[in-house]
């Protein structure tokens, strides 16, 4: 009884593993006649994702630590920030004024030195234009007023200082250095 059965099974395995191959071999045709008909919309498609894949990419991820800047707490034109920071994510800053006088926090990308930035001087306030490039500018702090804020930098030297008219010249600057 059983010896005959499992000839049975061998065969109608044999079969179906013949069967199988016949099919996969007609899906694969199948699938080079579709991959060749729709080279356009398979082209798009790819281009939408290679776009969705740069946005992905563009989003880093959260620095381990947050960045906090302290205006005007160790001194009247004090900037307490760490020397050096961790780049190539997405940094939260935590920015205070401890100070009566107004300040702001700008942090500036720059090939000039620390205390050789241009100054406007119709408004005795850096001129931008001239200094590098802006890549995190907070609002006007009042005291004790806070800003939280994100901002991606890459590893280099930055500057770090208060856009209040005369306030630079003060020495409200610092060196930053992102890792
Ligand atoms: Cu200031």
């Amino acid at each position: 009884m059983e010896k005959p059965d499992h000839g049975k099974i061998i065969m109608e395995v044999e079969m179906l593993l013949k069967a199988r191959v016949f099919i996969v071999s007609l899906l694969l045709v199948a699938l080079m006649a579709c991959g060749s008909e729709s080279t356009e919309p398979a082209k798009s498609s790819s281009s939408t994702s290679s776009s969705e894949t740069t946005a992905v990419s563009a989003a880093q991820p959260a620095c381990d630590a947050e960045l906090t800047v302290e205006l005007a707490n160790d001194g009247p034109y004090a900037i307490t920030a760490p020397e050096s920071f961790q780049g190539d994510c997405e940094m939260t800053l935590a920015i205070k004024n401890y100070a009566v006088l107004v300040h702001n926090f700008r942090i500036l990308k720059t090939s000039l030195a620390l205390d050789a930035l241009p100054i406007d001087e119709a408004t005795a306030m850096v001129d931008i234009e001239a200094a590098g490039e802006i890549l995190y500018s907070s609002g006007d702090l009042e005291q004790e007023a806070t800003e939280t804020g994100t901002v991606s930098l890459d590893s280099g030297e930055y500057v770090l200082f208060c856009n209040i008219a005369g306030h630079y010249q003060l020495g409200m600057v610092k060196s930053f250095t992102v890792n």
